[in-house]
């Protein structure tokens, strides 16, 4: 336990940690002395890596005393907060962030200067921890930061990889994946706290045994890693309040066995080491799609349990009266990947705490909510009882108890119904038995949360429609957020100005003000200097992609930008179709040239490295990309750029330059979507389907100012139901036809018809995202879009009513729906 009752005695010792002063001189001296005592080197002798790790490390200072009374006032208070357990946190680079929170970025920038050093440059040394995938991992991130801003009492559970997500590059246009080596410059964002590991055991059996007279059970483990937790501070904005993330990394227990290594056999003598490592080595690098490998496993039950043990050991005054837990703190499951943490806490309670199994279900019950992320069945997390069995012995006799008792509660209330019982119990039977990660998170939660309107309608109708008949009320939605301090405040900077010279700076921390901005769309003079912005954001971008990829940014083109994981669902092959469509128009003389909107196509997007089909598409984007962009005929009004390695510092990037947004999913697939509000909220408009959050962008902004297109849910299953065939969307259609025989004919590979031809008989005879279903609606609207864009001040007006209208999509609003729907933690202080 860290409550420190003890008495101070150095006078010294009892003062408050003190900042260093808020002065440029003050910010130089701890500059210079965190470069000459904690890097050990001397200004003039300090290369820019140096500098850039005593400079994170000065900023770092200026947060320290708000991170320690934080936690001693949480500490103090115990008032209930939030543990967000997550298996991946995508954070974006920390300095800027850090920075803004502190309000020092002008201090930092002239104290700099006064070193002759120019900030910029030490900005761009910092690698970004790439510790998750994609959307649920950057909420994750908003969230937190959120959660700080808000002065809401919480800790963020998660891993510490040490490889983040694959770097991507290209080679011949096919995606090569290079380990992401994060930690290898130093990492001077995290605070390693060896002695408050947490043992996490594995394996073994269990046995049951006399304790006076009850019969209780015991978990003998096979082996066991350390659990190392790792502090990061989450500041809040300008608010005083630093909140804690805290990752753990694995370790053996013993290091290595020194009697094998004396014998020469090295190898073996680190084996287990080696091996216990491997649990926080690398992040999956999977999306929206689970891998059902132990190691990954092992990776669950490894945070999950460390953090359950923090929190009730570390974190809780001894003695803590553990049945006021729902009282004192909500874990909130980022999917389900930590819902092994339910049976863990019902193991801590009943075997370790000797509670009884009745209570013990009572609070495991009030402290677990789950968040689901998808609607793609496969997506839902299950485990082989064999495997879950071996790895995790007790837990799998845990889960049993549950399920049998929850099925008996399912009968009583249905009777026989045993196709319901089937379908709802937490151990599936096909292909084989299993554990369904979903059921037991929603039999254990208090409220289970979807992430959008719609996807939250089509888990209480579908996905998990018989749970939300059983457990009227525990189902609601919290349509997700984004963070305005990093995705505009920081990302976008000149616009930020404008809206700051216009409402003040409040609506940072009060993104409905940037309504006010509705009444500006209409002056003439507020609109040509928001199309400075958007102009001076693609200027900007040109110089970071020619500095970074070589790639240039024509200023005058319209901005259309489809970055996100390359999945089947969200249908990158629907935006390459139209892009081929034009390309085709223009080649085959259908189509004037100087009709042709000069466009430059954006694409950013890692596909799974096991997932053959995306790994196609990338190809085919990029092999279309040097066609296109080398064809005298397109006389440049086409351009196609894949920058490699797409991550949050580039999205910060990329962002406030579009004017374009692609969020062209099959409507029912895409549960939210993120990306959608970043680029609603930097003044880009929508070409989108009624999917996932679109469908609330549109509401929010109007359909005047949003190019909606595409079947509705509905129709997307009429279509199946009724039997969808590909291939007569192909035969019915000449420019569907025409575009998809030219890829076919080996147009982009060289003359060599086999490379795409998975690509097409995919689309052809299987087309599971119904691309060619929605391949007419789509180029129609893109028609819309280029009359729109002809217009260029009615655009920007639509661009500004576009972020005027979007202040819902702060997740400053989202952790106000938690709190008053789920949570019920209030800010603290
Ligand atoms: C994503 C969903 O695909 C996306 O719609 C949603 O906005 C995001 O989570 C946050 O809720 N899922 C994943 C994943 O990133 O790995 O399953």
């Amino acid at each position: 336990h860290i409550a420190h009752s003890r008495e101070e005695r150095h006078p010294l010792a009892k003062a408050p940690v003190t900042a260093p002063p808020n002065t440029v001189d003050g910010f130089v001296k701890q500059f210079l002395d965190n470069l000459n005592f904690g890097q050990g080197v001397a200004l003039s002798a300090s290369g820019v890596n140096d500098q850039y790790l005593a400079l994170a490390r000065t900023v770092r200072d200026y947060l320290m005393a708000r991170w320690l009374e934080t936690v001693r006032r949480q500490l103090v208070s115990q008032a209930k907060g939030v543990c967000y357990l997550s298996a991946e946190y995508l954070l974006g680079r920390q300095l800027g962030n850090s920075l803004l929170a502190t309000g020092l970025e002008d201090v930092a920038a002239e104290a700099l200067a006064e070193c002759g050093i120019d900030i910029a440059d030490l900005r761009a040394q910092e690698v970004e921890p790439g510790l998750g995938n994609g959307g649920l991992g950057r909420l994750a991130a908003c969230f937190i930061d959120s959660l700080a801003t808000m002065s809401v009492p919480s800790i963020g559970y998660g891993i510490r990889y040490e490889y983040g997500i694959f770097r991507q590059t290209f080679e011949d246009g096919q995606q090569v994946e290079k380990p992401d080596r994060w930690l290898s410059m130093g990492s001077p964002w995290e605070f390693p706290h060896p002695e408050a590991a947490q043992t996490i055991s594995f394996g073994g059996r269990t046995e049951q045994y006399d304790d006076d007279g009850v019969t209780r059970t015991r978990w003998i483990p096979d082996w066991d890693v350390l659990a190392i937790p790792y502090n990061y501070m989450v500041p809040g904005y300008l608010n005083g309040r630093v909140n804690t993330l805290r990752l753990w990394s694995a370790q053996a227990t013993k290091a290595f066995d020194l009697r094998i290594f004396n014998a020469g056999d090295y190898a073996e003598a680190v084996r287990a080491q080696t091996f216990a490592e491997n649990i926080s080595k690398v992040l999956y690098p999977e999306d929206s799609t689970p891998q059902g490998k132990e190691l990954r496993l092992q990776q669950q039950y490894f945070f999950a349990a460390a953090s359950i043990a923090d929190f009730l050991d570390v974190v809780l005054p001894p003695d803590y009266d553990l049945t006021k837990l729902p009282d004192r703190a909500i874990f909130q499951l980022n999917d389900t990947h930590p819902v092994i943490a339910v049976p863990e806490l019902m193991r801590q309670l009943v075997d370790v705490r000797g509670l009884e199994w009745e209570q013990a279900w009572e609070i495991t019950q009030g402290c677990f909510a789950y968040t689901c992320h998808t609607l793609l069945p496969e997506a839902l997390e299950v485990w082989s009882v064999d495997l879950l069995g071996r790895l995790l012995p007790r837990h799998l006799e845990i889960i049993y108890r549950i399920n049998e008792e929850f099925l008996a509660a399912v009968r009583e209330r249905y009777g026989d119904d045993e196709l319901r019982v089937r379908n709802m119990s937490i151990i599936g039977e096909h292909p084989e038995r299993s554990v369904r990660m979903a059921h037991l998170a929603t039999v254990a939660s208090v409220k289970v949360n979807g992430v959008a309107e719609l996807h939250s309608q089509l888990l209480r109708e579908k996905v998990l429609h018989d749970f939300h008949e059983f457990y009227p009320g525990k189902f609601t939605n919290v349509t997700n957020g984004i963070t305005p301090r990093r995705f505009l405040r920081l990302a976008n900077k000149s616009l930020s100005e404008l809206i700051t010279d216009a409402l003040g700076p409040g609506w940072v921390t009060d993104l409905d003000r940037l309504r006010e901005l509705e009444t500006y769309a209409e002056d003439p003079e507020f609109r040509e200097r928001f199309a400075e912005v958007k102009a001076s954001n693609k200027r900007r971008l040109n110089r970071v992609l020619l500095e970074r990829d070589g790639l240039e940014v024509d200023d005058t083109h319209m901005l259309d930008v489809m970055v996100k994981r390359l999945h089947e669902y969200k249908r990158q092959m629907l935006k390459l179709l139209h892009i081929v469509t034009l390309y085709d128009g223009i080649v085959s003389g259908r189509v004037p040239i100087s009709e042709v909107t000069p466009r430059t196509f954006i694409f950013g997007a890692k596909a799974a490295p096991g997932y053959r089909i995306a790994k196609d598409i990338i190809h085919l984007i990029n092999k279309v990309g040097s066609v296109v962009n080398a064809d005298p005929a397109v006389e440049g009004r086409l351009k196609v750029l894949f920058p490699p390695n797409y991550n949050v510092t580039l999205a910060e990037r990329i962002i406030p330059a579009a004017d374009l947004s692609e969020q062209i999913s099959l409507a029912g697939k895409e549960a939210s979507g993120t990306g959608n509000m970043k680029f609603a909220l930097n003044g880009a408009l929508t070409i989108g389907t009624d999917d996932g959050a679109n469908v609330e962008i549109r509401q929010l902004v109007g359909d005047d100012h949003f190019f909606l297109f595409g079947m509705t849910e509905p129709e997307v299953e009429e279509l199946a139901a009724k039997g969808y065939v590909p291939s007569d969307f192909y035969r019915a259609d000449p420019n569907l036809r025409s575009a998809i025989d030219l890829i076919a004919s080996g147009a982009f590979s060289g003359g060599d018809r086999s490379v795409f031809e998975p690509v097409i008989s995919n689309l052809l005879y299987n087309d599971r995202f119904m691309v060619l279903a929605d391949y007419a609606a789509y180029i129609a609207a893109q028609e819309r879009v280029d009359a729109a864009y002809a217009d260029a001040d009615t655009w920007t007006r639509s661009a500004i009513l576009n972020v005027a209208r979007c202040g819902f999509f702060s997740s400053d609003r989202s952790m106000r729906d938690y709190i008053d729907r789920i949570w019920h933690t209030p800010p603290s202080f």
